[in-house]
C-alpha cells in the first residue's frame, strides 16, 4: 500500500454538534490533535519490511529492487549478522504518488546454488529486453560474493546463475548504464561487507579494521570498486579497479575521515554530462557524493545528499522519472529496529551549479 505523501499536521476539526431541541442547538468546536509526523516521507511499503531500495525506470514505470528485511534470532553485531535476509521482492509504481505494487517473491536463497545466507542490497539492469538482478550473498564459506539472476520481465521471477560472478567479492552491487550502452558494476562495503579483507582483488583476511598498520588519520581509505560488465551482463569484463574519492585538493579521502570516507551503498547517476558517485559513510550515517568526468572517477567529494535517517544504516538510489529526480532511501519508522527497515522516497534537486540540495529526512 502506498502511504506516500501522507499528511500529518495538526488538524483542527470543527463540528456542529446538535444538542436536544432546535432552540438548544449550539455550535461547539471540538479540536482534535493529530500528532505531526517527524519524518519527511512515509513508508512506501508497510506489509513487509524493505530496505536498500534500488530504483529504475523500465517500461515507463518505476521499479524498486530492495532488500527484504526479516525477523531473525541471530544476534545483532558490528558485522551485520542480524541482516539475515532470505529472498527478494520487486515493487513497481506507475507514478511517484501512485500505488506501490508488490510483485511478490522473485528470488529465494534456496534457488541460488552457490549461496548460503544474507541476501543483502541488490540492484537491477535491463539490456536487450532481459532483466538482470545483481545481488550479494554469503557463500558456503561465509564469504560475500556477487551473483546475477536473469528474467524476461522487470518484475521477475529471476533465475540465478549457477555460480557467483567470477572474481566478485564484497557486497552492495550497483549497475550504471552509460549513454554509450556500456554497463558498469560498482560494489564494496567495509566491516560486515568484507571489503577490508581484500587487497588488489585478492582475499587477505585482516580482521574488521580497514587499516594496514598505519594510523587511520594518515591512511588512504578503502575505495569502492568498479568493473565494466561483459556483453552478456553475466561477468566482469575487466579486473575491478578502485573508484577514487578525492577531497577538494585532489587528495584521496583518508580512512580516519569517517564523515567522508566510503563505507557501502555505491550508486551512480549522470546529470548534465557529469557522473555522480554517491555512497553511505556507514558509522557517520550520511549519504555523501562526489562528482567526476568518467564512470571510473575520480570523484571529488561535494557533501551530503541525505542526512542521517532513523536507524543505523543509510542506503539509497537516485533516479529520474518524468523530468524530476527522486531519492529512494530507507529508515526504521515502522519498527525502530535496525534490521527491520522500510523504504521511502523524496524528490531530489540539483542546483544550478550541479550540486545536490541536502535532504533532511527528519523534520527539525
Ligand atoms: O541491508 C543489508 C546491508 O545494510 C546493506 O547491504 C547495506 O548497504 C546496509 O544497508
Amino acid at each position: 500500500m502506498n502511504l506516500k505523501f501522507g499528511f500529518a499536521a495538526i488538524i483542527a476539526i470543527c463540528l456542529l454538534v446538535s444538542c436536544g431541541t432546535q432552540e438548544n442547538k449550539q455550535e461547539d468546536t471540538i479540536t482534535e490533535e493529530v500528532e505531526e509526523s517527524k519524518f519527511l516521507s512515509p513508508p512506501l511499503v508497510s506489509h513487509i519490511y524493505t530496505a536498500d531500495p534500488s530504483a529504475h525506470v523500465f517500461d515507463g514505470k518505476i521499479y524498486i529492487y530492495p532488500s527484504h528485511d526479516v525477523e531473525t534470532v541471530v544476534e545483532e553485531d558490528d558485522m551485520g549478522a542480524h541482516f539475515n535476509m532470505m529472498d527478494y521482492h520487486v515493487f513497481s509504481m506507475e507514478s511517484p504518488d501512485g500505488e506501490v505494487v508488490d510483485h511478490g517473491k522473485v528470488l529465494d536463497v534456496e534457488d541460488i546454488p552457490w549461496a548460503k545466507r544474507q541476501l543483502w542490497a541488490p540492484d537491477a539492469a535491463e539490456k536487450d529486453g532481459k532483466y538482470y538482478l545483481y545481488f550479494p550473498a554469503k557463500d558456503k564459506d561465509d564469504i560475500f560474493r556477487i551473483g546475477v539472476a536473469v528474467a524476461d520481465n522487470p518484475a521477475g521471477p529471476f533465475k540465478a546463475e549457477p555460480e557467483a560472478i567470477n572474481g566478485s567479492y564484497s557486497m552492495d552491487p550497483a549497475v550504471f548504464k552509460d549513454d554509450d550502452g556500456s554497463y558498469y558494476l560498482y560494489f564494496g562495503g567495509i566491516w560486515g561487507g568484507q571489503l577490508q579483507q581484500y587487497r588488489d582483488n585478492k582475499y587477505q583476511p585482516v580482521g574488521k579494521g580497514p587499516y594496514d598498520g598505519i594510523p587511520a588519520a594518515e591512511e588512504v581509505s578503502l575505495m569502492p570498486k568498479i568493473a565494466k560488465l561483459s556483453a552478456d551482463m553475466l561477468q566482469m569484463a575487466e579486473s575491478p579497479k578502485d573508484v577514487m574519492l578525492l577531497d577538494a585538493d585532489g587528495n584521496p579521502i583518508l580512512a580516519g575521515d569517517n564523515d567522508r570516507r566510503f563505507f557501502e551503498a555505491a550508486w551512480v547517476h549522470k546529470y548534465n554530462d557529469k557522473y555522480y558517485f554517491s555512497y553511505s559513510t556507514g558509522d557517520t550515517h550520511f549519504i555523501a557524493y562526489g562528482i567526476g568526468d568518467s564512470p571510473y572517477g575520480p570523484f571529488t567529494y561535494q557533501g551530503n545528499i541525505l542526512n542521517p535517517v532513523q536507524g543505523w544504516t543509510n542506503h539509497h538510489s537516485i533516479v529520474e522519472f518524468q523530468n524530476k529526480w527522486y531519492l529512494f532511501y530507507h529508515d526504521t519508522e515502522l519498527t525502530d529496529k535496525t534490521h527491520l527497515r522500510n523504504i521511502k522516497m523524496a524528490e531530489l534537486k540539483h542546483n544550478a551549479d550541479g550540486r545536490i540540495e541536502t535532504i533532511e529526512p527528519i523534520k527539525k
